[in-house]
């Protein structure tokens, strides 16, 4: 729905985008508090990882999921190479495997919306391949082509790095035919447009081209911006669509015994270097708690103990920083995603 209404102004109504409305935005999400944590519990460490269970995972798709099967599924490494490959899913289960944390999140992704999660994933690196392949001086982009016909490209030497990986398991099972199965590949750093599910060729080419959802006017770079989201407050999950929240003064998640805000932060490369809070609609900013994910490409958990003085409403906002930037108060360009501030509405109840 919202990539849907994003698009509009963008481009026309074409079958695709018709497609995504329908497959995307259907996920159940639940009223489970994302955060385990109490305003009381505020001084203990915040958790070292946070993994969004499959089921409740956003899946983003132009077209319906092919179905694969691992017998029949290859991966072919053509175009401007001098050894063109074909693998089979075990040649990809024989490599060396490595299992990281990735935090993927689609490029039309409202301000604050849900179409982002964390996974653990599993897989081999692609450069072993792509070296055996041996890419030819005169290759510019690789097209990475799904089994559904998607396709998208990036600079030949953006793939050509030992943390782009072929994957083949999320939280510990195989995709999931709506995640991709058998194999999808990861591109660190890029928004969700740039990782194929269903991936079965990589090409190289020698003129550069556009990919899907590029020529329908998103950021052909599709790099992920400094923003921090808010995602929680007290023990209430905060989506795109629920903005608002409404706290009893006291009982268990009263505002007067202190409220916690939560959430997350990303950034395509950089650590997340400060979140700052402002219950006061941007007068007045506080640093909040996060932890220290192992990589940049994992988002970052944060929290604050707000203690309000006064009921009535109130307006919560988080900002991240990066040695690069500052996300900005305002989408600057919603076409290289919505790296704006979320607002909440918070109601303190007498
Ligand atoms: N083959 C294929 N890969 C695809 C897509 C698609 O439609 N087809 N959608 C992309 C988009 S726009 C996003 S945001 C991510 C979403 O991944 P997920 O559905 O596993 O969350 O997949 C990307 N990979
Ligand atoms: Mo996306």
């Amino acid at each position: 729905m919202k990539r849907r209404q994003l698009l509009q102004p963008l481009s026309s109504v074409t079958g695709g985008i018709i497609a995504a409305r329908l497959l995307s935005g259907c996920q159940t999400m639940t009223e489970e508090p994302l955060f385990a944590l109490h305003p009381q519990q505020l001084n203990q460490p915040l958790p070292e990882h946070l993994v969004i269970p499959v089921g409740e995972f956003y899946v983003q798709s132009y077209a319906q999921p092919p179905q694969l099967t691992g017998e029949q599924w290859q991966l072919e490494i053509t175009g401007a190479v001098q050894n063109p490959l074909r693998l089979t899913l075990s040649d990809i289960l024989q490599a060396a495997q490595e299992e990281f944390y990735l935090t993927l999140e689609c490029i039309g992704d409202a301000t604050g919306g849900d179409q982002i999660g964390n996974a653990l994933w599993r897989g081999t690196s692609v450069l072993p391949f792509l070296q055996e392949a041996r890419v030819q001086p005169e290759a510019v982009e690789w097209v990475l082509h799904g089994a559904d016909s998607y396709e998208t490209t990036l600079p030949i030497a953006d793939v050509l790095r030992p943390d782009v990986r072929l994957v083949h398991q999320m939280n510990g099972q195989p995709l999931t035919p709506a995640h991709g199965y058998p194999v999808r590949i990861l591109i660190p750093g890029r928004y969700g447009q740039k990782q194929p599910k269903w991936l079965v060729k990589m090409e190289a080419i020698t003129r550069s081209k556009q990919g899907y959802w590029e020529r329908q006017g998103w950021s052909n770079r599709a790099e992920i911006p400094t923003h921090a989201m808010t995602r929680q407050i007290q023990t209430q999950r905060v989506w795109n669509r629920q903005t608002t929240a409404s706290l009893k003064p006291s009982g268990e998640s009263g505002w007067r015994q202190g409220v916690l805000i939560a959430g997350i932060a990303l950034d395509r490369a950089l650590p997340i270097q400060t979140v700052m809070v402002s219950t006061d609609g941007g007068q007045t900013w506080h640093q909040a708690r996060q932890n220290q994910p192992p990589t940049p490409h994992e988002w970052t958990l944060w929290q604050y103990r707000w203690q309000p003085q006064q009921p009535g409403h109130h307006t919560i906002m988080a900002c991240a920083i990066t040695q690069r930037e500052t996300q900005p108060i305002e989408d600057p360009d919603r076409r290289d995603g919505s790296s704006g501030v979320l607002k909440i509405q918070v109601m303190l109840e007498r």
